[in-house]
Parts: structure tokens; C-alpha cells; sequence
């Protein structure tokens, strides 16, 4: 498919233009009551006297103390954390071979979009670099009405049925009685659902893996999850899952890192974002669509209703359909990212559901949520909610309503209004569910076809690189060993056989257990329903293909450097010359850089010229940073030296498998850390070109040093 260029506006979309009249400024205005009233004195309470107590009568201090009181919501039960951008999407051509989607027709139109990510376990005010899923939710306000793809950064769940929805969050959100540990999947609850809930084995992969750590949210995937349903105008339906690609590559950080920096800024990806967005660097996505025509849904050696399972890139191929970009932060968190309500049941004509048994019951929740969490069936008149097509119904009053519905009548048919609002045809855009066939028993219960728990986590561990792989043991040992209960953790080791046996053994190796010759089997765990035979067995059916390049985050793009943050090591002393080449290459190259000095103000170059510094070696830290060049100059050298906080922090980024460049006398630095100097390590450059150093940058991470470890940082 063609790829066109899309450029960013500087002009108000057709959303944030909705939003300005909501907006408001205090710039070169009084100071106000709710009511308009001027205020006067906004330091004092009314008194009997000044030495008096305060008077019922002040209103403007009731005023002001009740709103002050009343300033929280709930905050969601899951995906708590989040932050989000505006932006817009742009579809590369018209999919109308597939979809009547307004949106997804004219390559000449921006949508505007509004994009939530998150994580899922923590609170509000937690680390954004807990090992967690990210929640990834994209509200596109169309011409249509609003457009919700409401996925994760992980293309499979943990549970077949929203049945089970309730349960899986209480297992691994903080335990009942002591509300520990926050944001982690770490603890006993969680462990114990997972070891016997054999459906998740396959998610379980992808949480422990990198995946769950990444760098940045402008550097990882995004994912629908579900199958869905795509219907063009014809009425021709074709199965769909949903796809984003971030234009800079899928890239995580080390587990040791994410620690690291969950204490020294754990608003990471929040800033990141933020910065991002300020500075121009716009992230970008690009839409992707797996494709699957309606005659070939039984096609495969798993459901395509099972929403554990994916569909390998290698089978069905993801075409690329069109461009996110986020361009603006929002004016307001809470007005904006904290009051956003998704709804996967938010669709436009020409997107259907599937009966995916999860997503079934999503349609339920989330307008349920909604209602206590923001409080009050007019949530979608909240200005962020609004969509840009315009509103009639005769739904009217409650909590907060907003509109002032003009008329007599509140209902349809009616005569008085000739029939005002009236039904829309479908060619006038009026939604009508697809027409799927449905001839069955009413059952509470599950298709075998969902069965297969293990092949697609075995799919899954085959795929990552050698790397990849002790990362996933690594996260294994580290959680189980968070575990107090040995049944669980033996549990666990038996069902790990299941998906590969040598990486039970290593899990095992490092909890000091043995891999149990004969796995207890987890179903010995749920007591059957009435009438039920054991029907939950899991079976393994053979996949298409062993290994799936494209689940491997070794393979994703690594040609640019665009918004890396580089740290110069420097002192009073520095070579200003081979700092300001340096600079100067990296920005040209998109890169952002920070000078690193032993105290803030300035620092003297060896050639007598004064730099700014951007952070102290008190407050940087390697974590922050993805590589790290120390220039020459002898004095700044002699003094880097004598800091231990300098050799640390590279010593650290070296643990952390970065790029270290340094030129001239910078090299004296680096031989006062226990870095190998002599050795063959593409990722440490000693008095190589900035572009050397560019494409080093580029690579994220030079993983291979892990296996040879000897940094105590
Ligand atoms: Fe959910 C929020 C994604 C299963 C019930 N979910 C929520 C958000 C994301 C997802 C990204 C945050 C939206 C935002 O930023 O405001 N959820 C998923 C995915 C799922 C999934 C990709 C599986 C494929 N969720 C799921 C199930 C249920 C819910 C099975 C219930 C039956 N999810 C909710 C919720 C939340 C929510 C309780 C909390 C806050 C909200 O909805 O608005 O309704």
C-alpha cells in the first residue's frame, strides 16, 4: 500500500475546536466566585473580630472549601495510571474494499484523534514502570460519531471469558488485607489465579517478557485484541484485528532499570510523552490490519473468538493502512485525560464486534464504570466525550445535564415534532448491526476450540532471541521468587513444561526446585459445575508456524535515534569543541542531549567558552538516559575521575547495555570504571565518528554484554 506523506497541523483540529469554548484562562482576569462574584480578599476568612472564630455567613470560603472537598473521582478500577495526547489519524487509502468506515475512506482526511495509554494493576499515583501490561485507547472523533479501539500493548489476554474478568483483576491487584504490593504482579493472589488458570500461559509469556517494560509509550505496539468485524457498503463482512506500529521501533528498557527508575522519576513515560509533544519530536503509529475473509474464519488451528490467541504476521500479513500522529498534550489532566471514557462498544458503520466471549462482556462494562466513576448518565457530554457529529435523542435530564433540550416532545415517533429526530437510512449513515446467523442452545459454558492453551506460548518463547529468552526466565524467577506459598511456585514450574521444558528448568534452576516429572493438573483446582464433564482440559493442536520473527523485538527498526536523550559526562575543562560537534551531529540527527556537570550554572570549556548544564550528577541518573559520551578536555577528565556519582553513572549505563562514546581525554574516565577498554564491543566507542555513534544509539541496546556481566552497578 502506498504510503503517503502525512504532515502535521498547526491549526485547531475539528476537536480541539470543539473543545475551546470549554477552555478557560485566568490571564488579566479577577479573581471569581463559581458565581462571578469578584473576590477582594482571597487570604482571609470572615471573622467575629481578627482574633475571632470564623462566620457560617462566608460563603466564599464555604465555596471554595466544598469544591475543594469534592475534587476526587474514583479513580478506574483497572488502567488507574495514564496519561494521553491529542492527535489525528489519517488512512493511507480508501478501505472501502473492506469497510464503509467514514474515517478509513479519503486519504485526504484527518480524524481527530484522543489517545489514553496506561497501566493496568497500579493506582493513579504509581510507578509508570511497573512490569505491566500498557492499556493503548484511541477515541476518534469522526464525522460518524466516536470511534473507540480500546486495546493493549499486548495482542492476547489472560482470560477467555469477561466471566473471569473480576477475578484475574483481584488476583493481581494489591492483596485484600494489606493492600501490598502496589503495581506488581509479583504476590501470591496472582500467581495462585495464573497456575490454574492454564488459559493465560500464553499472555503470561508476553507480560514476562520485555514487553512489559518498555522504554518509552511512543516506542511500543499497540493491539485490538479482539477479532472484529469489518462491513463494507455492499454489507460484506470480513474479520479484522487491529494494529499499531510505532514508527521508532518496539524498544523496552532492562528490569534492573525499570527499578531504578520507578525511584528516580517515576513519571518516565509521562514526561517522556510530554516532552516528546513539546519538543516537536511527534509520536507516530501507523495502522495496521490483519484481514480475514468471512468463508476462512475456521481456517485456523485456533478461534478467532478466542482472545488468546493471535493471528502470526507470517499467515495472515498486517497491512499498513494509514498514520496516528500526536501533536498537542492536553490543556488539562483531569478535565481531559482522567474524565476520557472508552468504550469498546463505541463503534461507527462498517465496524462490527465478534462474539468474542471477553468482548462481550466489555460491552457491558465500560458504560457501567462509566456511570459510577464519572457519575452520571451524561458523561458523554463531558467536553473531552463529546463527539464532533452532532447529538438528537430524547434522552434527557439526570445528574449534570448540560444540554438544554428545546422543544415538547422527548420521545419518537411523535407528531408534534414531525417525527424529529428522526431514524437515519443507512445510506443517510444509520447503524445497523451486522446480520451474523446465530442457531444454538443457550449454554453457559465454552467452545473446545478454545483449548489449546500452550501452542501459542510455545509460538511465542520460540520466537525471541537468546536474549529475550533469559529476560523471560530472568522475570520469572524474579516474580515467583516473590511468592511465599511452594505449591504455587511448583504449580507454576509444572505448567511452564507445558510450553518449553527448558525454560521450566531454568525457572526451576532458579528457585531451587525440581521440574516435576507429571504437571498437577490446574483444572484439579475448579470444582465442576453441575452436570459438567472435565471439559476444560487443555489440548495442544499444531500451529501454522513454529517461530513468528515478527513477535521478536530483536527484529523491530533500529534506523534512528530520533528523541533518544544522550548524556554528556562533563566538568569545568571540557573540550568545548568536541562537545559542540557532537551536540550539533546529534540533533541533526533528532536526538536530545543533556549536559551532565559535578554542579549546576555553567561549566568553562578548555577553550574558555562557558556551557550551560541541564542537570547535576545529584539529580541525573544513567536510567534517564539511553547513551552516554564523554568528551575530552584533561581538566574536565582529571575531575570526572576524582566523581564518583560520573563513574557510576557510566558503569550503570554499561550494565544497562547502552552506547558509550567518549573522545580524546574522555577515555581516561572510562578507565577508572570497571569497563573493558581493550575489548570488541560494538556498543563502547573510543574516539569513533559521531555517525558511529548515531548508529550505535540506533541499535537501543547492546543486550549481548549481559552474558558477560561483571559491572557491580
Ligand atoms: Fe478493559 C479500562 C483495555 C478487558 C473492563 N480497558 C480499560 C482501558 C484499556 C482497556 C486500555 C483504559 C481505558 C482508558 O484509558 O480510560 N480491557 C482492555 C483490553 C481488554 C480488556 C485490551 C481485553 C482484550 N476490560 C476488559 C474486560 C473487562 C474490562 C474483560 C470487564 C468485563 N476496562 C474495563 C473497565 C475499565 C477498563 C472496568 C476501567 C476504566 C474504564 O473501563 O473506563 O470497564
Amino acid at each position: 500500500m502506498a504510503k503517503k506523506k502525512v504532515t502535521p497541523i498547526a491549526k485547531l483540529n475539528a476537536k480541539q475546536e470543539n473543545l475551546a469554548p470549554h477552555t478557560e484562562e485566568g490571564v488579566d482576569q479577577f479573581l471569581t466566585t463559581n458565581q462571578g462574584l469578584r473576590i477582594n480578599d482571597n487570604q482571609n476568612s470572615l471573622k467575629a473580630g481578627e482574633r475571632g472564630a470564623t462566620l457560617l455567613e462566608d460563603f466564599i470560603l464555604r465555596e471554595k472549601i466544598t469544591h475543594f472537598d469534592h475534587e476526587r473521582i474514583p479513580e478506574r478500577i483497572v488502567h488507574a495510571r495514564g496519561e494521553a495526547a491529542h492527535g489525528f489519524f489519517q488512512v493511507y487509502e480508501s478501505m472501502s474494499k473492506y469497510t464503509k468506515a467514514g474515517f478509513l475512506q479519503d486519504p485526504g482526511k484527518q480524524t481527530p484523534v484522543f489517545v489514553r495509554f496506561s497501566t493496568v494493576a497500579g493506582s493513579r499515583g504509581s510507578t509508570d514502570l511497573a512490569r505491566d501490561v500498557r492499556g493503548f485507547a484511541v477515541k476518534f472523533y469522526t464525522e460518524e460519531g466516536n470511534y473507540d479501539l480500546v486495546g493493549n500493548n499486548m495482542p492476547v489476554f489472560f482470560i477467555q471469558d469477561a466471566m473471569k474478568f473480576p477475578d484475574f483483576i483481584h488476583a493481581v491487584k494489591p492483596e485484600p488485607h494489606n493492600e501490598i504490593p502496589q503495581a506488581a504482579s509479583a504476590h501470591d493472589t496472582f500467581w495462585d489465579f495464573v497456575s490454574i488458570a492454564p488459559e493465560s500461559m500464553h499472555m503470561i509469556m508476553w507480560a514476562m517478557s520485555d514487553r512489559a517494560i518498555p522504554r518509552s509509550l511512543r516506542m511500543m505496539e499497540g493491539f485490538g485484541v479482539h477479532t472484529f468485524r469489518f462491513i463494507n457498503a455492499a454489507g460484506k463482512s470480513s474479520f479484522v484485528k487491529f494494529h499499531w506500529k510505532p514508527l521508532l521501533g518496539v524498544h523496552s528498557v532492562a528490569w534492573d532499570e525499570a527499578q531504578k527508575i520507578s525511584g528516580k522519576d517515576p513519571d518516565f513515560h509521562r514526561r517522556d510523552l510530554w516532552n516528546a509533544i513539546e519538543s516537536g519530536a511527534y509520536p507516530e503509529w501507523e495502522l495496521g490490519v490483519q484481514i480475514v475473509a468471512e468463508k476462512d474464519e475456521h481456517k485456523f488451528p485456533f478461534d478467532l473468538l478466542d482472545p488468546t490467541k493471535l493471528i502470526p504476521e507470517e499467515v495472515v500479513p498486517v497491512m499498513r493502512i494509514g498514520k496516528m500522529v500526536l501533536n498537542r498534550n492536553p490543556d488539562n489532566f483531569f478535565a481531559e485525560t482522567e474524565q476520557v471514557a472508552f468504550h469498546p462498544g463505541h463503534i461507527v458503520p462498517g465496524i462490527d464486534f465478534t462474539n468474542d466471549p471477553l468482548l462481550q462482556g466489555r460491552l457491558f462494562s465500560y458504560t457501567d464504570t462509566q456511570l459510577s466513576r464519572l457519575g452520571s448518565p451524561n458523561f458523554h457530554e463531558i467536553p473531552i466525550n463529546r463527539p464532533i457529529a452532532p447529538v438528537h435523542n430524547n434522552q434527557r435530564d439526570g445528574h449534570m445535564r448540560q444540554t438544554i433540550n428545546r422543544g415538547e416532545t422527548a420521545y419518537e415517533p411523535n407528531t408534534i415534532s414531525n417525527g424529529c429526530p428522526y431514524q437515519a437510512k443507512m445510506k443517510e449513515g444509520g447503524f445497523t448491526s451486522y446480520e451474523e446467523r446465530i442457531d444454538a442452545k443457550k449454554i453457559r459454558g465454552r467452545s473446545s476450540s478454545f483449548f489449546d492453551h500452550f501452542s501459542q506460548a510455545t509460538l511465542f518463547y520460540n520466537s525471541q532471541s537468546e536474549v529475550e529468552r533469559t529476560h523471560i526466565v530472568n522475570a520469572l524467577r524474579f516474580e515467583l521468587g516473590k511468592v511465599t506459598r511452594t505449591d504455587i511456585r511448583e504449580r507454576m514450574v509444572g505448567i511452564l513444561t507445558q510450553i518449553d521444558k527448558s525454560l521450566a528448568l531454568r525457572v526451576a534452576t532458579g528457585l531451587g526446585l525440581p521440574v516435576p516429572s507429571k504437571p498437577e493438573t490446574p483444572i484439579n483446582h475448579i470444582r465442576p459445575a453441575d452436570g459438567e464433564v472435565r471439559r476444560y482440559e487443555p489440548k495442544a493442536v499444531k500451529q501454522q508456524v513454529i517461530n513468528s520473527p515478527a513477535l521478536s523485538m530483536s527484529n523491530t527498526v533500529k534506523n534512528t535515534v530520533k528523541s533518544r536523550q544522550i548524556a554528556f559526562l562533563t566538568a569545568d575543562g571540557v573540550a568545548g569543541k568536541e562537545v559542540a560537534k557532537m551536540k550539533a551531529d546529534l540533533l541533526a540527527a533528532g536526538a536530545q542531549v543533556q549536559l551532565i556537570a559535578p554542579h549546576l550554572g555553567k561549566i568553562k570549556t578548555a577553550e574558555g567558552d562557558h556551557l550551560e548544564v541541564d542537570q547535576s550528577f545529584l539529580g541525573a541518573a544513567s536510567v534517564l538516559f539511553d547513551a552516554v559520551y564523554v568528551p575530552g578536555g584533561k581538566t574536565s577528565a582529571d575531575a570526572l575521575v576524582k566523581e564518583p556519582a560520573a563513574l557510576h553513572f557510566i558503569n550503570e549505563a554499561y550494565k544497562h547495555c547502552k552506547a558509550i562514546a567518549v573522545t580524546g581525554d574522555g577515555l581516561k574516565v572510562l578507565k577508572a570504571t570497571y569497563l573493558e577498554t581493550e575489548g570488541n564491543d560494538p556498543g563502547l566507542l573510543i574516539n569513533k565518528s559521531s555517525k558511529d555513534f548515531i548508529n550505535a544509539i540506533a541499535q537501543h541496546r547492546f543486550w549481548e554484554r549481559e552474558a558477560i556481566d561483571t559491572i557491580p552497578a
